[in-house]
């Protein structure tokens, strides 16, 4: 018969300090075998802490460094405790007593202990005493600069104090008693010339290229919406400016950062529903009836759009070998594109965007084996279904989250610079490079076509 007690415990351990290594001490002490789970980024994300300076491998390394600790996991979603505790036949979980009460159903499945918290010491204190707080300025005063400022109040080590736009009046009426963002600037290279060292851009597209341009060469770090460029080369041209200027440039693709969208990532890359044969995504809006200026929507569905189908496609079935349009036009601008990509193996990617159109934002992702069904608006990621023929083997994911998603690209953003890296591995710079040429190839078979009409109209 094996006695061995079984300890269980959990944690983030973030700059790991000595409250926590006093805990797993304790842990230890009520057993013989120690199983320390670490959570992964994404599942912290997602369970709201959004500050976590360490990688998870660092952290998990610090914790396997300890030697009273004898096995290492790593948790990456809220039923793994559950599931941990038969898998590792676990007789005590061990927890700081800050969570009293908020395990106790794991009673079912093993004995839950609370033990005493060292005072007067945590991570946050830590990271408050280590790590000044990001300086950040917003370029753009648009419909969404609220919901920017509202959401990064959620990411601890960023403050937003300085704001640009061309409007000198708008910007008065946003800052007068504005107790946060007191810095209007309608110069641009004023604005730049500040103590800020990193700038969101949400300005009108084509202005974003000589935006971030402009800032990188001033050495701020950028976040910026899609597109980042509408010409050729030029988003090159700005990661090579970010590479030498040692500064982080990323799209502000929000999808790309949701604790959701990354599982089912992680879902697909086990191969839960075989090989992956087509993905379709669509995203459409009628900006018109939210009352967005005619200039906007003339930038056309495609360019407006397009990122976001093609960020999925992309992380699914890689580099593209061929693409076609099929766009439908009104006044000379693309109301609906219809974009399909062939890839690796042969596998198909259909994007659907729209602003003239509506039609249902769902993505289907399918495969030899199944498929996963992410309901409308998918792009906004909370929960996704994977489904086989048998439908008894069907599961659901579910991440909801409250906001509108932002908060976690910005922890993103400032986690990166925090951590002194350019990429990241959500977004890195090729993905970013691979999901703008999709638009640029459209517009580049339309250069022709603009051109005439151009000529005709003068
Ligand atoms: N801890 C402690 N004393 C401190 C700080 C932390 O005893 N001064 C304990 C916590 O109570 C926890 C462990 O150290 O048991 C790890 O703390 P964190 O890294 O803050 O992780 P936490 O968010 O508590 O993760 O699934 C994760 C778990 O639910 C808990």
């Amino acid at each position: 018969m094996n006695n061995k007690k079984t300890i269980i415990t959990y944690g983030t351990y973030d700059m790991l300090h000595i409250g926590h290594m006093k805990l797993l001490e304790r842990a230890k002490a009520l057993g013989d075998y120690l199983i320390v789970g670490v959570t992964d980024e994404n599942y912290d994300r997602s369970r709201g802490k959004l500050n976590v300076v360490e990688s998870t491998k660092k952290r998990v390394k610090a914790i396997e460094a300890l030697d009273f600790v004898d096995k290492v996991i790593i948790e990456t979603h809220k039923n793994q405790k559950a599931e941990d505790m038969v898998k590792y036949d676990v007789d005590i979980f061990a927890i700081g007593d800050d969570w009293v009460g908020a395990f106790d159903y794991l009673n079912e499945y093993t004995h839950v202990e609370y033990l005493a918290r060292t005072e007067g010491i945590s991570s946050t204190k830590l990271r408050k005493e280590n790590f000044s707080t990001i300086k950040m300025g917003l370029a753009g005063l648009g419909r969404d600069t609220q919901a920017f400022i509202a959401e990064a109040q959620f990411v601890s080590n960023v403050k937003i104090n300085r704001i640009y736009d061309e409007d000198f009046l708008a910007l008065k009426a946003f800052t007068k008693g504005n107790d946060e963002i007191a810095y209007g600037h309608d110069n641009y290279d004023e604005f730049l010339d500040t103590s800020i060292q990193a700038v969101y851009i949400d300005t009108s597209l084509e202005q974003h290229y000589i935006l971030i341009k402009k800032a990188l060469e001033a050495g701020k770090h950028v976040l910026c919406e899609n597109p980042l460029a509408l010409g050729k080369n030029e988003l090159k041209e700005l990661l090579s400016i970010a590479k030498k200027e040692k500064r982080v440039l990323l799209t502000a693709l929000k999808t790309a950062f949701l604790p959701a969208f990354n599982q089912l990532l992680k879902e697909l890359e086990t191969g839960v529903i075989g090989e992956i044969k087509e993905v379709r995504a669509t995203r459409t809006s009628l900006y018109l009836e939210k009352d967005y200026s005619n200039e906007f929507i003339a930038q056309g569905a495609t360019n407006i759009l397009s990122s976001y189908p093609s960020l999925l496609i992309h992380k699914v079935l890689g580099k593209c070998k061929e693409i076609k349009f099929f766009d439908q036009k009104e006044s000379g601008y693309d109301i609906s594109n219809l974009i399909i990509s062939r890839h690796k193996g042969g596998s198909l990617g259909v994007a659907r965007v729209a602003t003239g159109i509506k039609s249902e934002g769902d993505a289907v992702i399918s495969g030899t084996r199944g498929y996963i069904y992410i309901p409308a608006p998918w792009w906004l990621t909370k929960k996704f279904y994977v489904r086989f023929e048998d439908e008894h083997k069907s599961q659901t994911f579910n991440y909801e989250f409250e906001g509108d998603g932002l908060r976690y690209m910005i922890a993103e953003f400032t986690s990166l610079i925090q951590r002194g890296n350019r990429k990241s591995k959500k977004l890195s710079p090729s993905d970013m490079v691979a999901i703008n040429r999709v638009l640029l190839d459209y517009n580049e078979s339309n250069k022709d076509k603009i051109k005439t009409k151009n000529k005709k109209e003068r």
